[in-house]
């Protein structure tokens, strides 16, 4: 298969149906819209939301099933990042080669840009009910996935984990626990909410949840490689390549990788499309 026209073709209609469903720029009040918009259309690789997508495709399912739960959850993702750049958190001037939204919108807006595409995801997830055929008692099993992979014991306890940790010298489980929780966890919920949705069994969500947590690590380690490779590192921060190197750091992102492949064998051939996006992650440059 050509992969990069199968991540190109998905990208496309995820970023279609978040095109039709957020409010125009012009709708009053328009700053906030503008500010949604600025950061959901600046360039993200949609990975989270792919996996939703392909994840339903595995199990057989049609990805209109999940489509507005997969662009949900990018609603999300990108509420957390427009979060995690304001001063009072990481007190980034860029994200994705661009001003910040709080470097184009002022804090005030920014935090409320980040406010609203937190609940326009719900929304979204929400509206996922209309879709053909959909048992509603998924979608709500969904929404309290979600809600507790992105909550205090996942998502925000990482990010708070990650703010007290400072620049203390840590062992790697404290740093296995902070990437889980802080990153891993809503890379987990994107695939078990498509799994959800497409009426997946135990052992399937089982293996798929495993998968989810390797590849979730994986990408974090390689997120840490790549900011000290391209020269954003923030010194002493404590990652896993500020720990143990680039070269130990890429070893072990491989070996994680493998270990969510592994994972898939269950699914045989199917699982082709998650194995490829498995090797992106270690393989991408931005
Ligand atoms: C209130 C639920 C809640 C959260 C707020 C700010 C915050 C707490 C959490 C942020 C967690 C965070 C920013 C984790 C980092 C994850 C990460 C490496 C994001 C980058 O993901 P990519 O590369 O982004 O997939 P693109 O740009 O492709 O969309």
């Amino acid at each position: 298969m050509n992969f990069e026209k199968y991540l190109m073709d998905k990208k496309n209609i995820i970023d279609k149906a978040l095109d039709d469903f957020l409010p125009p720029e012009e709708k009053s009040p328009s700053i906030i819209h503008k500010a949604m918009r600025y950061s959901v259309f600046s360039g993200g690789k949609r990975l989270r939301p792919i996996l939703t997508l392909t994840t339903a495709e595995l199990l057989g399912e049609k990805i209109e099933t999940v489509l507005n739960t997969a662009c949900g959850i990018e609603l999300i993702h990108t509420f957390s990042l427009i979060h995690d750049d304001l001063p009072c958190i990481d007190n980034d001037d860029f994200r994705r080669g661009k001003p910040s939204n709080h470097k184009v919108f002022g804090e005030a807006i920014a935090l409320l840009a980040g406010d609203a595409l937190l609940v326009s995801g719900f929304e979204l997830i929400v509206k996922n009910s209309e879709a053909k055929g959909i048992k509603k008692q998924f979608i709500l099993k969904v929404i309290k996935e979600i809600s507790y992979y992105i909550g205090t014991e996942n998502m925000l306890g990482g990010q708070v984990e990650d703010i007290n940790l400072g620049n203390k010298n840590i062992t790697q489980e404290d740093l296995y626990n902070m990437y889980m929780k802080k990153t891993a966890a809503l890379i987990c919920a994107s695939i078990r909410a498509g799994a959800i949705l497409s009426d997946a069994n135990q052992r399937q969500l089982k293996a798929l949840t495993r998968y989810g947590e390797n590849i979730g690590l994986a990408f974090q380690i390689v997120d840490d490689m790549l900011d000290i490779m391209q020269d954003q590192r923030e010194m002493g921060k404590p990652t896993y390549p500020n720990k143990y190197g680039i070269k130990e750091s890429k070893i072990e992102a491989e070996r994680l990788i493998q270990e969510a492949k592994n994972s898939l064998k269950i699914f045989n051939h199917k699982a082709e499309v998650l194995n490829n996006l498995a090797d992106f992650i270690i393989s991408r440059e931005k």
